[in-house]
C-alpha cells in the first residue's frame, strides 16, 4: 500500500508500505503516548474491566472478548477502553467523547490485510509503474482540473514556490484529482491498525495510534463526527491523501471559507500540497532532477548509489567520480543523489535527483512515486497549455 493509493484500484497493493505524508510520526505525540495493550493481559483474558478508564456504562455491559478481534466492533474491548482513556489524557480531549468515538470503531480485516507487504515476484519496474500513472484517464482528468483551478495552482506556486505542475502531479497520482479518495471509515482503520496491527511485518501500531489521536483532535477542531470521515485503508484523507497528523500540521484553508476540507475543497488541497512540499525544503526555481550518465567504474557507481535518494554529492563530486551530468546539472549549486529505478530485466533508469526530488519522496518514500508525480505533472501542464493556445 501507500497512502498515495487511497484508490486501491489505481495502484493495487504492490506499492511501498509507507503512509505519507506524515510518514514520520509526530515526535511530541509518539514520545508521550506509551503502548498499553500489553499491560494487563490477565485482566483482559478474565474479562475484568477497569472501570476508572471507562466512562461509558452502556459499553461496560458488553463483556470483552479474548482472542481474535471482535468483528462487531471495539465497544467490548478493554484495550480499546484503555486506548480511549490514554488518548483523551494525552490530547486533552473529553474522555467521554473519545470513548463514544472509539466504541463505534469496527475491526477492518481488509485494512489489516492491505498492510502486509506485497508477495514475492514483484520486481520493480519503472516502465510499468509509469504506465499506471502517466496514462490517458489521469492526464485527461488532470487537464480538466488544471483548466478549472489554474488560478489557484498558480497562486499556490507564487506563495509557496512549488510549481503548479508538481502540485497537479501529486493530486493526480494520489486520487485522480479527487475521484478515488477511499471508502474506508478512517476511525475504523486507524483503530484497527492501532489495536490489531497484523503480525508478520514490522509493527507500526505506534504510528497509527498517533494518527488516531491526531484524527480525533482534528475532528474535534473541525466539529466532525469521527465515524463519518472516509479515507484510504491507511487512514489518509481527501484529494491529497494526507494522514491526520499532516492535516493538522500542514493543511491550509486555501479557499478562505474558514474550514480546512481536503475532501470537498480542491482549492484547500492545492494550497495544502504546496505548503507541505515547501515545508519539506522545496527550493523555488530548482529542477527536480538532471539527466546523468553513471560512471563506468563499479566502485564509483556503488559509492554514488549508496545514499539512495538522499542528496549527498555535489555536481563536482559526481563528475570527479566519473559520472557525466547535463550542462545545467554541472552548475547546480545543491547536493545531488544518483537515483536508480529498475526496469525489470531491462537497463535501469538513472537520474540525478535534487533536494526537490527528495522533497517529493517525503510525501511518499519512493523514487518511483516521485518520478511519476513529476512526469504526470509535466504532461498535464503541457497538454493544458497546448489546449489553451487552440481555444479561441
Ligand atoms: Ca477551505
Amino acid at each position: 500500500m501507500a497512502v498515495a493509493c487511497a484508490a486501491l484500484t489505481a495502484c493495487g497493493t504492490s506499492k511501498p508500505a509507507l503512509p505519507a505524508p506524515g510518514t514520520l510520526p509526530s515526535l511530541s505525540l509518539s514520545a508521550s503516548v506509551q503502548p498499553s495493550q500489553e499491560e494487563a493481559p490477565d485482566e483482559r483474558l478474565s474479562g475484568a474491566v477497569q472501570t476508572q478508564a471507562v466512562p461509558d456504562k452502556q459499553a461496560l455491559a458488553i463483556q470483552p472478548l479474548a482472542g481474535n478481534p471482535n468483528p462487531d466492533g471495539y465497544a467490548a474491548r478493554e484495550d480499546a477502553q484503555q486506548l480511549a482513556a490514554e488518548l483523551a489524557r494525552s490530547l486533552e480531549l473529553d474522555p467521554q467523547w473519545v470513548w463514544n468515538a472509539i466504541a463505534k470503531a469496527r475491526y477492518k480485516e481488509s485494512a489489516a490485510k492491505l498492510m502486509m507487504p506485497a508477495g514475492p515476484g514483484t520486481a520493480k519496474n519503472w516502465g510499468v509503474y509509469r504506465s499506471r500513472f502517466v496514462e490517458p484517464i489521469r492526464i485527461r482528468a488532470g487537464v480538466n482540473f488544471w483548466r478549472r483551478y489554474e488560478a489557484d495552482l498558480k497562486r499556490a506556486e507564487s506563495i509557496y514556490g512549488v510549481p503548479a505542475s508538481i502540485i497537479a502531479g501529486v493530486l493526480g497520482v494520489e486520487t485522480i484529482y479527487g475521484r478515488q479518495t477511499g471508502n474506508f471509515r478512517v476511525l475504523d482503520v486507524l483503530t484497527t491498525l492501532t489495536l490489531d496491527f497484523p503480525k508478520g511485518r514490522s509493527d507500526r501500531s505506534a504510528f497509527f495510534k498517533t494518527e488516531l489521536g491526531e484524527f480525533l483532535k482534528f475532528c474535534q477542531e473541525q466539529q466532525l463526527e469521527p465515524d463519518t470521515v472516509l479515507g484510504s485503508y491507511a487512514g489518509a484523507i481527501g484529494l491529497p491523501q494526507f494522514m491526520p497528523s499532516s492535516i493538522r500540521r500542514y493543511a491550509v484553508d486555501f479557499d478562505g471559507d474558514g474550514h480546512i476540507d481536503l475532501l470537498r475543497s480542491p482549492v484547500d488541497a492545492i494550497g495544502s500540497v504546496a505548503h507541505y512540499l515547501a515545508e519539506q525544503g522545496w527550493q523555488p526555481d530548482w529542477p527536480t532532477y538532471f539527466d546523468i550518465k553513471p560512471p563506468q567504474d563499479e566502485q564509483a557507481l556503488a559509492k554514488l548509489l549508496a545514499p539512495d535518494i538522499v542528496p549527498s554529492f555535489s555536481a563536482t563530486d559526481m563528475q570527479e567520480m566519473g559520472a557525466s551530468l547535463s550542462p545545467t546539472g554541472q552548475n547546480h549549486p545543491g547536493q545531488l543523489a544518483l537515483v536508480l529505478l529498475q526496469n525489470g530485466n531491462d537497463a535501469p533508469t538513472l537520474i540525478a535527483g535534487t533536494s526537490n526530488f527528495y522533497a517529493i519522496t517525503r510525501y511518499n518514500q519512493s523514487s518511483y512515486y516521485a518520478l511519476a508525480v513529476i512526469q504526470l505533472g509535466e504532461v498535464v501542464s503541457r497538454e493544458a497549455a497546448r489546449q489553451n493556445t487552440q481555444t479561441p
